[in-house]
């Protein structure tokens, strides 16, 4: 499997999914609707869309069956980061290379923007054809991935503990969650949504939750912060390297159909960008 070509060929798939499934910017009002796709067309590795099409696909599902909730992930993905973005928050003027949205369109839009993709994200995930048993589930693991025990509370935790404060543990539940939770829902989705058995989804859990880490150590590592500023890059690089390892090892019962993982897993481990 030659992985730069899965990707560009997943991105090109996810890319087409998500101008259709945007509303069109002439639709009114029309700033919102032109900031929304500002922020999220263009470029983006779509790493939690590939993700959760890989893991529908592993477990024997239909990537066209993950479709839809993975644009909603990565609108969600996009919401973070234009909020990120905000004054109150990191306050970056950049974003993929060009203004942040609150910098092209002012901060009230900005705000708002991010709204609209997390409050659009979840009319998204209602669509498909699947039992309303599997959307309650998937639905239920994006709001925890994404809430106060997830992103959000990662987020939280970033910014009210001051950086002479962070230890090691302070560190692990902000890595865990401000990045790894909406990852680690990715991969949880897109096992639902393939229907995967119980043992199966266990298992996909299990190498969510690491190569959710594993971004954010990497993340630590390419920044020289979080993590790597506490203890240094060998030890963290060391960490994240056994993540992987781990996270490949627990897709091992799931046979050739879960390659895709594994060399995401690799990716997400050697990522430069
Ligand atoms: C505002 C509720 C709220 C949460 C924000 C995700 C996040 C929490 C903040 C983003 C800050 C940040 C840049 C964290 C580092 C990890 C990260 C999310 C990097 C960007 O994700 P990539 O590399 O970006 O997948 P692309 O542009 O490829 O989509």
């Amino acid at each position: 499997m030659d992985l730069k070509s899965y990707l560009k060929r997943r991105q090109n798939l996810i890319n087409r999914a998500l101008e259709r499934a945007l509303p069109p910017s002439q639709a009114v009002p029309i700033s919102i609707h032109r900031a929304m796709r500002y922020s999220v067309l263009g470029e983006g590795k779509r790493i939690r869309p590939i993700l959760a099409l890989a893991a529908c696909e592993a477990v024997g599902g239909k990537a066209s069956d993950a479709l839809h909730a993975a644009c909603a992930l990565e609108l969600i993905h996009a919401y973070s980061l234009v909020h990120d973005d905000l004054p109150a928050m990191d306050d970056d003027d950049f974003r993929r290379g060009k203004p942040s949205c609150h910098k092209k369109f002012g901060e009230a839009i900005g705000i708002l923007t991010g709204d609209a993709l997390l409050t659009y994200a979840f009319e998204l995930l209602t669509r498909a054809n699947h039992d309303a048993s599997v959307h309650l589930k998937v639905i239920q693991e994006v709001a925890r991935g994404i809430g106060t025990e997830g992103m959000i509370g990662g987020q939280v935790a970033d910014v009210a503990i001051p950086n002479r404060r962070l230890n090691a543990q302070a560190i692990e539940f902000i890595n865990r969650r401000k990045t790894g939770a909406l990852i680690s829902a990715s991969v949880r989705v897109g096992a639902l949504l393939g229907r995967a058995k119980p043992e199966s989804y266990r298992l996909l859990c299990k190498y969510g939750d690491q190569i959710g880490l594993v971004f954010q150590l990497v993340d630590d590592l390419l920044d020289k912060d979080g993590a790597v500023r506490l203890s240094g890059k060998e030890p963290v690089r060391r960490r994240a390297e056994a993540l992987a390892h781990s996270a490949i090892s627990a897709l091992e019962p799931l046979g050739h159909r879960a390659e895709p993982l594994r060399q995401l897993a690799r990716f997400i481990l050697t990522r430069t960008s």
